[in-house]
């Protein structure tokens, strides 16, 4: 019995002690989130640490998709040499049907029972293909829980937010109209990845100015516990303890 109590209270402590770490583990799990380490010094790389699926819907894999530039200012970092995402749609043909998809992800180690928040900053130039009414372009944030880091066989499970109908097209500077948007997810058992998509899907040319999107700051945090949270799991250990005494 006397086993069974300090067990009780071990967890319990374990379990505030996990909250506690939770609260000041909102650190960025991503590498490169801010997108601007890239191959060299100059503009119109592709990211360090991403990996990129670009393909055309009738012609196959591609390239191009996805640039890192400094024309604008997208996200928390605006600073005039601070480097972006540029999105490209009008590499796409909606007249052929052969429209661009873009995907990039990259992959953090996972624990099962934790919930993650994948977060990143994504504006749209005003005649971006996926503001337009009816538009097949779907832009994605999505979280996968995997059991090996390897997109292509499959995942556990996983979350998708459309942010397409809550895009506001922007004209230029300052970072086209870019805002934060997230999704979050718990990591089921057998997790051992997770992974932050930002996904662009069915993009296609339209008539200039602006038919691009733009991306910044991305990040992978695990979820803050509720203040309260800690504060009910503080009050159940000082009860444990109490009564242990009362019984010894
Ligand atoms: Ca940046
Ligand atoms: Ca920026
Ligand atoms: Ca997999």
């Amino acid at each position: 019995m006397k086993m069974m109590r300090v067990c009780f209270t071990f967890l319990t402590a374990l379990v505030v002690l996990t909250a506690l770490a939770g609260r000041s583990s909102a650190v960025n799990l991503l590498l490169n989130g801010d997108l601007d380490n890239k191959p060299t010094g100059a503009s119109g790389q592709t990211p360090n640490v991403w990996t990129l699926d670009e393909f055309k819907t009738n012609s196959g894999p591609t390239t191009d998709l996805i640039t890192i530039e400094n024309f604008t200012q997208v996200g928390v970092d605006t600073s005039p040499n601070d480097f972006h995402g540029f999105v490209k749609a009008f590499q796409g043909n909606n007249i052929t049907g052969d429209y661009a998809n873009l995907n990039m992800y990259q992959d953090v180690v996972g624990v099962p029972g934790l919930t993650y928040q994948f977060s990143g900053y994504i504006g749209a130039g005003s005649n971006y293909s996926g503001l337009l009414p009816g538009s097949p372009t779907q832009t994605l944030l999505t979280i996968e829980f995997d059991n090996d880091n390897n997109r292509a066989n499959g995942v556990l499970s996983s979350v998708t937010t459309n942010v397409g109908p809550s895009l506001t097209p922007g004209t230029g500077l300052p970072g086209y109209n870019a805002q934060l948007y997230a999704v979050q997810g718990t990591a089921p058992a057998g997790t051992l990845f997770v992974r932050g998509v930002f996904s662009a899907l069915n993009m296609f040319s339209q008539p200039n100015p602006d038919p691009s999107a733009f991306i910044d700051d991305f990040s992978m945090q695990t979820v803050v516990p509720e203040p309260a949270t800690i504060g009910l799991t503080l009050v159940g250990l000082v009860g444990m303890i109490g009564l242990g005494r009362r019984r010894s």
